[in-house]
């Protein structure tokens, strides 16, 4: 099969010197002269690289931010495919602002931007540094949440060029993908999908949050019966209990999973078929139906009534 040829306009947004023109320059690498389009208030350069047998050429446009050129900026959208959202690390406001500049790509591109990956530069300021990898995350999930996109998050520097050419080759991955062109790139752990569904990673968070949602629910329910918090709070934590199991339990077959995945790749590669031996036995993952029976009985112990059915 012979490759074919993509042209993606690939946007870069985000706050003024958060490093959008020193990261198109290092990914252009020497010899870029690139072209200044005042109408739009934008620079323009474009690049041709190779995925397997498909040819693309990436063309980059940095738009300049200043306000005066507001009213050009739907031109600079027009037609894109894909941003790369940048903050400084060393700046929580450009962070959040990146919220702003979501907005702006989806309604000035209308909805033809569909691809974002966000860019943590200046990541070789360690000392100066002031969002961390964990903030960023969280941040993002909030972008996720109002939005229902999926975002890619990693650091770069424009200074050390770290991750620079990483980011444009997941850049190139996941735009082929959309025209169902799969293409490998080895990604590292720093290299973050944060999606709808996909949770933060971060397993006492999300139990902490069940266990608060599970009590919120609780309340409305009983709230009109039950006043005594004695009892109330015997029953929190029942509940408490209950979904911490459940976590525990998430996270094993999660590491299991893993565990699997793994060999199997290397059994696939063909170069590890003894790690097959060193393989557990598969663990028995059973939620205990007696809890719940517990719960329940515990509850009309307690509180004389039937328990609150489920839906
Ligand atoms: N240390 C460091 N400085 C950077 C980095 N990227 C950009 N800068 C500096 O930040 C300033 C603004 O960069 P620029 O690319 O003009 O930002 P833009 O306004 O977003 O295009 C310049 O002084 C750059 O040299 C980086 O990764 N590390
Ligand atoms: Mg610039």
């Amino acid at each position: 099969m012979s490759g074919k040829q993509f042209v993606f306009k690939i946007l870069l947004t985000g706050d003024g010197a958060v490093g959008k023109t020193s990261i198109r320059e290092r990914y252009m690498g020497k010899g870029f002269t690139g072209s200044y389009l005042k109408t739009i208030g934008a620079d323009f350069a474009s690049k041709k690289v190779q995925f397997g047998e498909n040819r693309v050429t990436y063309q980059i446009f940095d738009l300049a931010g200043q306000d005066a050129y507001v009213t050009a900026r739907k031109s600079f959208y027009k037609g894109g495919q894909a941003a790369f959202l940048v903050f400084d690390v060393q700046d929580p406001q450009t962070l959040t602002n990146l919220s702003q500049w979501v907005d702006d790509c989806i309604n000035n591109s209308e909805g033809t931007v569909q691809t974002f990956i966000i860019l943590g530069n200046k990541a070789d300021l360690v000392e100066t540094r002031q969002v961390s990898n964990e903030m960023a995350v969280e941040f993002i999930q909030q972008l996720v949440a109002k939005t229902g996109l999926t975002f890619y998050y990693m650091e770069t520097s424009a200074k050390t060029g770290m991750n620079i050419d990483l980011a444009f080759q997941l850049m190139g991955q996941r735009l082929l993908k959309k025209h169902n062109i799969d293409i490998e790139v080895e990604l590292p752990d720093s290299v973050y999908e944060i999606g709808p569904g996909m949770g933060s990673g971060n397993v006492e968070k999300e139990v902490a949050e069940a266990v608060e949602t599970v009590v919120q629910a609780s309340d409305a329910l009983i709230g009109g019966i039950y006043t005594e918090s004695g009892k109330l709070n015997a029953k929190v934590e029942q509940l408490e209990k209950a979904v911490l199991k459940l976590a525990k339990k998430t996270d094993l077959i999660d590491k299991k999973l893993t565990k699997l995945v793994m060999i199997v790749k290397g059994i696939v590669a063909g170069e590890r078929k003894g790690d097959l031996e060193g393989l557990d036995q598969p663990t028995k993952v059973e939620i205990e139906e007696e809890d719940e029976a517990a719960i329940k009985a515990q509850k009309q112990k307690e509180f004389g009534v039937p328990p609150i059915p489920k839906k």
